[in-house]
Protein backbone atom coordinates (compact mmCIF):
# COMPACT_ATOMS: atom_id res chain seq x y z
CA UNK A 1 0.00 0.00 0.00
CA UNK A 2 1.21 3.37 -0.76
CA UNK A 3 1.50 6.08 2.19
CA UNK A 4 -1.30 8.86 1.75
CA UNK A 5 -4.82 8.58 0.42
CA UNK A 6 -6.78 5.60 -0.81
CA UNK A 7 -5.78 4.65 -4.22
CA UNK A 8 -9.18 5.39 -6.32
CA UNK A 9 -10.21 1.82 -7.67
CA UNK A 10 -8.33 1.32 -10.68
CA UNK A 11 -9.91 -1.21 -13.51
CA UNK A 12 -7.72 -2.42 -16.30
CA UNK A 13 -9.82 -1.33 -19.64
CA UNK A 14 -10.68 -4.89 -19.96
CA UNK A 15 -12.92 -4.98 -16.64
CA UNK A 16 -11.91 -7.89 -14.15
CA UNK A 17 -14.42 -10.05 -15.29
CA UNK A 18 -12.46 -9.94 -18.53
CA UNK A 19 -8.97 -10.50 -16.25
CA UNK A 20 -10.90 -13.26 -14.11
CA UNK A 21 -11.71 -15.26 -17.10
CA UNK A 22 -8.31 -15.61 -18.32
CA UNK A 23 -7.22 -17.61 -15.43
CA UNK A 24 -8.91 -21.04 -15.80
CA UNK A 25 -8.06 -22.35 -12.69
CA UNK A 26 -10.36 -19.64 -11.14
CA UNK A 27 -13.81 -20.96 -11.95
CA UNK A 28 -14.16 -24.18 -9.41
CA UNK A 29 -16.18 -25.03 -6.69
CA UNK A 30 -14.38 -26.20 -3.00
CA UNK A 31 -16.10 -27.23 -0.66
CA UNK A 32 -19.44 -26.49 -2.09
CA UNK A 33 -18.62 -22.66 -2.74
CA UNK A 34 -16.75 -20.91 -5.52
CA UNK A 35 -13.25 -21.07 -4.86
CA UNK A 36 -11.21 -17.57 -3.50
CA UNK A 37 -7.95 -18.30 -3.87
CA UNK A 38 -5.96 -15.68 -1.43
CA UNK A 39 -2.19 -17.90 -1.26
CA UNK A 40 -0.75 -15.99 -4.33
CA UNK A 41 2.35 -14.91 -2.49
CA UNK A 42 2.87 -18.47 -2.94
CA UNK A 43 2.55 -19.27 -6.27
CA UNK A 44 -0.20 -17.26 -8.71
CA UNK A 45 -2.35 -18.94 -11.31
CA UNK A 46 -1.77 -19.11 -14.70
CA UNK A 47 -3.56 -17.14 -17.97
CA UNK A 48 -4.65 -18.93 -20.55
CA UNK A 49 -1.89 -17.28 -23.10
CA UNK A 50 0.85 -18.73 -20.82
CA UNK A 51 -1.01 -22.28 -21.09
CA UNK A 52 -1.45 -21.87 -24.80
CA UNK A 53 2.30 -21.07 -24.70
CA UNK A 54 3.35 -24.28 -23.16
CA UNK A 55 1.25 -26.56 -25.01
CA UNK A 56 2.13 -24.65 -28.04
CA UNK A 57 6.01 -24.75 -27.81
CA UNK A 58 5.69 -28.86 -26.86
CA UNK A 59 3.23 -29.63 -29.72
CA UNK A 60 5.32 -27.34 -32.79
CA UNK A 61 9.01 -26.39 -31.20
CA UNK A 62 10.09 -28.90 -28.50
CA UNK A 63 14.06 -29.22 -29.21
CA UNK A 64 17.17 -28.61 -27.15
CA UNK A 65 19.04 -25.78 -27.52
CA UNK A 66 21.94 -24.24 -28.77
CA UNK A 67 23.52 -27.44 -30.16
CA UNK A 68 21.11 -28.09 -32.90
CA UNK A 69 21.06 -26.66 -36.36
CA UNK A 70 17.88 -28.47 -37.66
CA UNK A 71 14.65 -26.04 -37.75
CA UNK A 72 13.46 -26.82 -34.10
CA UNK A 73 16.20 -26.81 -32.11
CA UNK A 74 16.75 -23.28 -34.02
CA UNK A 75 13.45 -22.18 -33.04
CA UNK A 76 13.43 -23.52 -29.42
CA UNK A 77 16.38 -21.28 -29.32
CA UNK A 78 15.15 -18.61 -30.64
CA UNK A 79 12.21 -18.77 -28.24
CA UNK A 80 14.41 -19.15 -25.20
CA UNK A 81 16.56 -15.95 -26.52
CA UNK A 82 13.93 -13.78 -26.89
CA UNK A 83 12.47 -14.60 -23.00
CA UNK A 84 16.29 -13.59 -22.03
CA UNK A 85 15.97 -10.36 -24.28
CA UNK A 86 12.50 -9.98 -22.89
CA UNK A 87 13.52 -10.37 -19.05
CA UNK A 88 16.03 -8.47 -19.45
CA UNK A 89 13.46 -5.21 -20.81
CA UNK A 90 11.29 -6.46 -18.15
CA UNK A 91 14.00 -5.64 -15.73
CA UNK A 92 15.19 -2.59 -17.72
CA UNK A 93 18.44 -4.05 -17.38
CA UNK A 94 21.50 -2.65 -20.13
CA UNK A 95 21.52 -5.95 -21.72
CA UNK A 96 20.36 -9.59 -22.17
CA UNK A 97 23.58 -10.91 -21.25
CA UNK A 98 23.28 -9.92 -17.10
CA UNK A 99 19.95 -12.44 -17.79
CA UNK A 100 20.62 -15.78 -16.47
CA UNK A 101 18.02 -18.32 -15.73
CA UNK A 102 17.73 -20.05 -12.63
CA UNK A 103 14.50 -22.44 -11.26
CA UNK A 104 13.67 -19.17 -9.19
CA UNK A 105 14.54 -17.06 -6.75
CA UNK A 106 15.85 -19.93 -4.45
CA UNK A 107 18.69 -21.39 -6.82
CA UNK A 108 19.21 -17.49 -8.28
CA UNK A 109 20.24 -16.72 -4.32
CA UNK A 110 22.72 -19.74 -4.16
CA UNK A 111 24.12 -19.23 -7.13
CA UNK A 112 25.71 -15.95 -6.07
CA UNK A 113 26.33 -17.15 -2.69
CA UNK A 114 28.44 -20.06 -4.31
CA UNK A 115 29.89 -18.46 -6.83
CA UNK A 116 30.54 -14.72 -5.82
CA UNK A 117 30.32 -15.28 -2.35
CA UNK A 118 33.04 -18.84 -2.38
CA UNK A 119 35.43 -16.16 -4.83
CA UNK A 120 35.42 -13.45 -2.60
CA UNK A 121 34.59 -13.71 0.99
CA UNK A 122 37.08 -14.42 3.54
CA UNK A 123 37.06 -15.09 7.25
CA UNK A 124 35.83 -12.26 9.41
CA UNK A 125 33.62 -10.06 6.05
CA UNK A 126 30.26 -10.11 7.06
CA UNK A 127 27.18 -10.90 5.08
CA UNK A 128 24.58 -8.31 5.99
CA UNK A 129 21.23 -9.54 6.14
CA UNK A 130 17.73 -8.45 7.87
CA UNK A 131 15.38 -10.27 10.60
CA UNK A 132 12.74 -10.30 7.75
CA UNK A 133 14.60 -12.64 5.46
CA UNK A 134 12.81 -15.82 3.39
CA UNK A 135 14.65 -18.75 4.68
CA UNK A 136 16.41 -19.07 0.50
CA UNK A 137 17.92 -15.34 1.57
CA UNK A 138 19.27 -16.64 4.57
CA UNK A 139 20.29 -20.69 4.45
CA UNK A 140 22.23 -20.16 1.22
CA UNK A 141 24.27 -17.31 3.40
CA UNK A 142 24.91 -19.60 5.98
CA UNK A 143 26.07 -22.17 4.22
CA UNK A 144 28.58 -20.05 2.01
CA UNK A 145 29.49 -18.31 5.72
CA UNK A 146 30.39 -21.47 7.36
CA UNK A 147 32.92 -22.61 4.40
CA UNK A 148 34.43 -19.25 3.73
CA UNK A 149 34.80 -18.02 7.64
CA UNK A 150 32.37 -14.95 7.09
CA UNK A 151 29.78 -13.65 9.47
CA UNK A 152 26.44 -13.20 9.26
CA UNK A 153 25.15 -9.98 10.67
CA UNK A 154 21.20 -9.03 10.78
CA UNK A 155 19.16 -5.76 9.91
CA UNK A 156 16.58 -5.85 13.34
CA UNK A 157 13.02 -5.17 12.35
CA UNK A 158 11.23 -2.36 14.29
CA UNK A 159 8.37 -2.26 15.89
CA UNK A 160 6.52 -5.38 18.51
CA UNK A 161 4.76 -6.49 15.33
CA UNK A 162 7.48 -4.62 12.49
CA UNK A 163 4.88 -2.02 11.92
CA UNK A 164 7.62 0.47 11.04
CA UNK A 165 9.40 -2.19 8.88
CA UNK A 166 13.12 -2.12 9.35
CA UNK A 167 15.35 -0.65 11.86
CA UNK A 168 16.86 1.99 9.08
CA UNK A 169 18.86 3.65 11.72
CA UNK A 170 20.42 0.51 12.23
CA UNK A 171 21.48 -0.27 8.74
CA UNK A 172 23.82 2.53 9.11
CA UNK A 173 25.44 1.42 12.08
CA UNK A 174 25.44 -2.24 10.91
CA UNK A 175 26.89 -0.72 7.09
CA UNK A 176 30.64 -1.32 8.25
CA UNK A 177 33.59 -1.74 5.57
CA UNK A 178 34.02 -5.47 6.94
CA UNK A 179 30.59 -6.02 5.32
CA UNK A 180 31.29 -7.33 1.42
CA UNK A 181 27.19 -8.31 0.93
CA UNK A 182 24.18 -6.70 2.05
CA UNK A 183 21.32 -9.25 1.12
CA UNK A 184 17.54 -8.45 1.66
CA UNK A 185 14.24 -8.76 0.51
CA UNK A 186 11.67 -6.37 -1.33
CA UNK A 187 8.37 -6.74 -0.22
CA UNK A 188 8.55 -9.43 2.90
CA UNK A 189 6.16 -12.20 2.63
CA UNK A 190 5.40 -12.28 6.32
CA UNK A 191 4.74 -8.39 6.82
CA UNK A 192 4.33 -7.20 4.10
CA UNK A 193 6.61 -4.88 4.13
CA UNK A 194 8.29 -2.71 1.46
CA UNK A 195 11.67 -2.15 1.55
CA UNK A 196 13.71 1.00 0.22
CA UNK A 197 15.55 -0.89 -1.82
CA UNK A 198 17.28 2.15 -3.96
CA UNK A 199 18.37 3.40 -0.75
CA UNK A 200 19.67 0.36 0.77
CA UNK A 201 21.63 -0.72 -2.53
CA UNK A 202 23.26 3.07 -2.86
CA UNK A 203 23.89 2.23 1.36
CA UNK A 204 25.49 -1.20 0.14
CA UNK A 205 27.74 0.63 -2.31
CA UNK A 206 28.97 3.55 -0.16
CA UNK A 207 31.10 0.85 1.43
CA UNK A 208 31.80 -1.48 -1.35
CA UNK A 209 29.70 -4.30 -0.39
CA UNK A 210 27.38 -5.64 -2.99
CA UNK A 211 23.52 -5.84 -3.00
CA UNK A 212 21.37 -8.56 -3.29
CA UNK A 213 17.92 -8.11 -3.67
CA UNK A 214 15.29 -10.48 -3.48
CA UNK A 215 12.12 -10.07 -5.67
CA UNK A 216 9.53 -12.87 -5.14
CA UNK A 217 7.01 -10.84 -3.70
CA UNK A 218 7.48 -8.10 -6.23
CA UNK A 219 8.15 -8.55 -9.70
CA UNK A 220 4.80 -9.80 -10.80
CA UNK A 221 3.02 -6.32 -8.72
CA UNK A 222 4.92 -3.39 -10.05
CA UNK A 223 7.87 -2.48 -12.44
CA UNK A 224 11.46 -2.97 -11.32
CA UNK A 225 13.99 -0.98 -13.33
CA UNK A 226 17.37 -2.20 -11.97
CA UNK A 227 19.38 0.31 -12.92
CA UNK A 228 16.94 2.75 -11.16
CA UNK A 229 17.51 0.09 -8.22
CA UNK A 230 21.19 0.56 -8.47
CA UNK A 231 21.78 -3.58 -7.51
CA UNK A 232 24.12 -5.63 -8.16
CA UNK A 233 22.25 -8.66 -8.22
CA UNK A 234 18.01 -9.12 -8.47
CA UNK A 235 16.29 -12.36 -8.15
CA UNK A 236 12.91 -13.70 -9.18
CA UNK A 237 10.61 -16.91 -9.27
CA UNK A 238 8.34 -17.15 -12.79
CA UNK A 239 5.93 -18.98 -10.87
CA UNK A 240 4.70 -15.61 -8.68
CA UNK A 241 3.87 -13.41 -11.12
CA UNK A 242 1.60 -15.69 -13.33
CA UNK A 243 4.42 -17.65 -15.34
CA UNK A 244 5.43 -21.07 -14.81
CA UNK A 245 7.32 -23.01 -12.13
CA UNK A 246 10.47 -24.23 -12.64
CA UNK A 247 11.91 -20.90 -13.77
CA UNK A 248 13.00 -17.86 -12.55
CA UNK A 249 15.63 -14.87 -12.89
CA UNK A 250 19.43 -13.68 -11.53
CA UNK A 251 19.83 -9.99 -12.71
CA UNK A 252 23.50 -9.56 -12.13
CA UNK A 253 25.53 -6.49 -13.31
CA UNK A 254 27.18 -7.87 -16.24
CA UNK A 255 31.08 -7.10 -14.92
CA UNK A 256 30.34 -8.98 -11.59
CA UNK A 257 28.93 -11.92 -13.13
CA UNK A 258 31.79 -12.67 -16.32
CA UNK A 259 34.44 -12.59 -13.39
CA UNK A 260 32.26 -15.03 -11.21
CA UNK A 261 33.32 -18.71 -11.66
CA UNK A 262 30.39 -21.18 -12.75
CA UNK A 263 28.84 -22.87 -10.07
CA UNK A 264 28.08 -25.68 -11.65
CA UNK A 265 29.72 -27.65 -14.69
CA UNK A 266 28.07 -29.36 -17.43
CA UNK A 267 27.27 -28.93 -21.20
CA UNK A 268 26.65 -25.71 -22.21
CA UNK A 269 29.04 -23.65 -20.18
CA UNK A 270 32.30 -24.51 -21.62
CA UNK A 271 34.19 -23.32 -24.71
CA UNK A 272 36.92 -26.53 -24.38
CA UNK A 273 37.31 -29.74 -22.21
CA UNK A 274 39.83 -31.63 -21.60
CA UNK A 275 40.49 -34.33 -19.32
CA UNK A 276 41.69 -32.47 -16.71
CA UNK A 277 40.63 -28.77 -17.01
CA UNK A 278 37.75 -26.68 -18.70
CA UNK A 279 37.48 -23.10 -20.49
CA UNK A 280 33.88 -21.32 -20.10
CA UNK A 281 31.87 -19.46 -22.28
CA UNK A 282 31.05 -15.86 -20.77
CA UNK A 283 27.67 -14.89 -18.22
CA UNK A 284 25.24 -15.50 -18.93
CA UNK A 285 25.82 -18.81 -20.13
CA UNK A 286 28.63 -20.05 -17.92
CA UNK A 287 26.01 -20.49 -15.34
CA UNK A 288 23.53 -22.26 -17.75
CA UNK A 289 24.98 -25.79 -17.32
CA UNK A 290 22.92 -28.43 -18.67
CA UNK A 291 19.63 -28.32 -20.59
CA UNK A 292 17.85 -25.59 -19.67
CA UNK A 293 14.16 -24.98 -18.98
CA UNK A 294 13.58 -23.94 -22.35
CA UNK A 295 9.64 -24.22 -22.33
CA UNK A 296 9.33 -22.50 -18.73
CA UNK A 297 11.31 -19.46 -20.07
CA UNK A 298 9.35 -19.26 -23.16
CA UNK A 299 6.15 -19.37 -21.07
CA UNK A 300 7.81 -16.78 -18.50
CA UNK A 301 7.99 -14.23 -21.65
CA UNK A 302 4.08 -14.70 -21.79
CA UNK A 303 3.74 -14.22 -18.54
CA UNK A 304 5.93 -10.60 -19.13
CA UNK A 305 4.05 -9.76 -22.10
CA UNK A 306 0.46 -10.63 -19.94
CA UNK A 307 1.54 -8.78 -16.99
CA UNK A 308 2.75 -4.96 -19.49
CA UNK A 309 -0.78 -5.87 -21.39
CA UNK A 310 -2.48 -4.84 -18.06
CA UNK A 311 0.27 -2.46 -16.83
CA UNK A 312 2.18 -2.77 -14.00
CA UNK A 313 1.08 -0.02 -12.28
CA UNK A 314 -2.28 -0.45 -12.59
CA UNK A 315 -1.63 -4.03 -10.89
CA UNK A 316 -0.02 -2.14 -8.21
CA UNK A 317 -2.83 -0.05 -7.65
CA UNK A 318 -5.09 -3.17 -7.32
CA UNK A 319 -3.02 -4.70 -4.94
CA UNK A 320 -3.33 -1.18 -2.77
CA UNK A 321 -6.92 -1.42 -2.84
CA UNK A 322 -7.39 -4.93 -1.91
CA UNK A 323 -4.74 -4.76 0.80
CA UNK A 324 -5.92 -1.71 2.74
CA UNK A 325 -9.68 -3.31 2.38
CA UNK A 326 -8.33 -6.40 4.10
CA UNK A 327 -6.21 -4.68 6.39
CA UNK A 328 -8.97 -2.36 7.67
CA UNK A 329 -11.71 -5.05 7.81
CA UNK A 330 -9.23 -7.48 9.53
CA UNK A 331 -8.03 -5.32 12.09
CA UNK A 332 -11.41 -4.49 13.71
CA UNK A 333 -12.03 -8.23 14.87
CA UNK A 334 -11.10 -8.79 18.16
CA UNK A 335 -7.98 -10.30 19.13
CA UNK A 336 -6.42 -10.13 16.17
CA UNK A 337 -2.46 -9.39 15.62
CA UNK A 338 -1.97 -8.09 12.20
CA UNK A 339 1.99 -7.97 11.65
CA UNK A 340 3.68 -4.97 9.80
CA UNK A 341 2.59 -1.67 8.56
CA UNK A 342 -1.05 -0.12 7.44
CA UNK A 343 0.78 1.92 5.40
CA UNK A 344 3.42 1.25 2.38
CA UNK A 345 2.61 -2.63 2.37
CA UNK A 346 2.11 -5.19 -0.52
CA UNK A 347 -0.28 -7.74 -1.57
CA UNK A 348 -0.72 -9.40 1.44
CA UNK A 349 -2.38 -9.62 5.46
CA UNK A 350 -0.58 -11.82 7.53
CA UNK A 351 -2.24 -12.25 10.96
CA UNK A 352 -2.73 -14.17 14.53
CA UNK A 353 -6.06 -14.87 16.52
CA UNK A 354 -5.13 -14.92 20.05
CA UNK A 355 -4.00 -18.40 20.48
CA UNK A 356 -6.00 -20.18 17.56
CA UNK A 357 -3.51 -21.62 15.79
CA UNK A 358 -2.91 -20.58 11.72
CA UNK A 359 -3.71 -23.97 10.58
CA UNK A 360 -7.20 -24.28 12.06
CA UNK A 361 -7.76 -20.98 10.65
CA UNK A 362 -6.61 -22.08 6.96
CA UNK A 363 -8.76 -25.65 7.36
CA UNK A 364 -11.84 -23.33 8.42
CA UNK A 365 -11.55 -21.30 5.80
CA UNK A 366 -11.11 -24.28 2.97
CA UNK A 367 -14.58 -24.96 4.06
CA UNK A 368 -15.68 -21.89 2.98
CA UNK A 369 -13.70 -22.37 -0.54
CA UNK A 370 -10.78 -19.96 0.44
CA UNK A 371 -7.51 -20.82 -0.09
CA UNK A 372 -5.39 -19.18 2.83
CA UNK A 373 -1.59 -20.28 4.29
CA UNK A 374 -0.77 -20.85 7.77
CA UNK A 375 2.71 -21.31 8.95
CA UNK A 376 5.97 -20.01 9.67
CA UNK A 377 6.22 -19.28 5.40
CA UNK A 378 9.51 -19.99 5.67
CA UNK A 379 9.90 -16.61 8.22
CA UNK A 380 11.11 -19.13 11.13
CA UNK A 381 14.04 -16.45 12.89
CA UNK A 382 10.96 -13.90 12.19
CA UNK A 383 8.44 -15.51 14.14
CA UNK A 384 10.86 -16.52 16.75
CA UNK A 385 11.44 -12.75 16.97
CA UNK A 386 7.80 -11.54 17.16
CA UNK A 387 6.71 -14.65 20.03
CA UNK A 388 4.37 -16.59 17.27
CA UNK A 389 4.70 -19.89 16.24
CA UNK A 390 2.75 -19.35 13.13
CA UNK A 391 0.58 -16.77 11.26
CA UNK A 392 -2.67 -16.88 8.69
CA UNK A 393 -1.60 -14.91 5.33
CA UNK A 394 -4.31 -13.61 3.13
CA UNK A 395 -2.22 -13.02 -0.68
CA UNK A 396 -3.76 -10.70 -2.85
CA UNK A 397 -3.26 -10.70 -6.97
CA UNK A 398 -4.84 -8.70 -10.04
CA UNK A 399 -7.48 -11.44 -10.94
CA UNK A 400 -8.64 -10.85 -6.80
CA UNK A 401 -11.63 -8.78 -6.03
CA UNK A 402 -13.01 -6.50 -3.06
CA UNK A 403 -16.28 -9.24 -2.72
CA UNK A 404 -13.53 -11.93 -1.86
CA UNK A 405 -11.85 -9.96 0.57
CA UNK A 406 -15.64 -9.66 2.21
CA UNK A 407 -15.87 -13.35 2.03
CA UNK A 408 -12.68 -13.53 3.23
CA UNK A 409 -13.77 -11.53 6.54
CA UNK A 410 -17.26 -12.99 6.54
CA UNK A 411 -15.46 -16.39 7.65
CA UNK A 412 -12.91 -15.43 10.04
CA UNK A 413 -15.59 -13.59 11.87
CA UNK A 414 -17.74 -17.16 11.74
CA UNK A 415 -13.73 -18.87 13.16
CA UNK A 416 -13.75 -16.51 16.26
CA UNK A 417 -16.95 -17.41 16.74
CA UNK A 418 -16.53 -20.70 16.82
CA UNK A 419 -13.57 -20.29 19.03
CA UNK A 420 -15.20 -18.04 21.60
CA UNK A 421 -14.27 -14.95 20.32
CA UNK A 422 -16.81 -12.16 19.94
N1 LIG B 1 11.88 -14.89 -1.26
C1 LIG B 1 10.66 -14.53 -0.85
C2 LIG B 1 10.44 -13.17 -0.27
C3 LIG B 1 9.61 -15.44 -0.97
O1 LIG B 1 8.39 -15.07 -0.58
C4 LIG B 1 9.85 -16.73 -1.52
C5 LIG B 1 8.79 -17.77 -1.60
C6 LIG B 1 11.14 -17.03 -1.96
C7 LIG B 1 12.13 -16.09 -1.80
C8 LIG B 1 11.48 -18.32 -2.60
O2 LIG B 1 10.91 -18.43 -3.85
P1 LIG B 1 10.99 -19.78 -4.69
O3 LIG B 1 10.13 -19.56 -5.86
O4 LIG B 1 12.42 -20.00 -5.04
O5 LIG B 1 10.48 -20.86 -3.77
N2 LIG B 1 7.73 -17.59 -0.74
C9 LIG B 1 6.72 -18.46 -0.47
C10 LIG B 1 5.72 -18.16 0.43
O6 LIG B 1 5.61 -17.10 1.05
N3 LIG B 1 4.88 -19.23 0.51
O7 LIG B 1 5.32 -20.18 -0.32
C11 LIG B 1 6.48 -19.73 -0.92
Amino acid sequence: MSSGPVAPYQLPSRGWPAVRSDFPTLHQVVSGKPLVYLDNAATTHKPRAVIDTLTAYYERDNSNVHRGLHALSMRATDGYEAARLRASQFLNAAAAEEIVFTRGTTESINLVANSWGGANLKPGDVILLTEMEHHSNLVPWQLIAQRTGAKLRYVPIAGENAEYGLDLDAVDRLLTSEVKVFAFTHISNTLGVINPVADLCAKARRVGAISVVDAAQSSGHERIDVQAIGCDFLAFSGHKMAGPTGIGVLYGRRALLDAMPPWQGGGGMITQVDFFESKWKPSPERFEAGTPNVADAIGLHAAMDYLDKLGRPAIGAHDDTLARRAYDALSMLPGIRILGPRENRGALVSFAFRDVHAHDVVTFADQDGIALRGGHHCNQPLMKKLGLPSTTRASFYVYNTPEEIDVLVSSMRRILKFFGGS
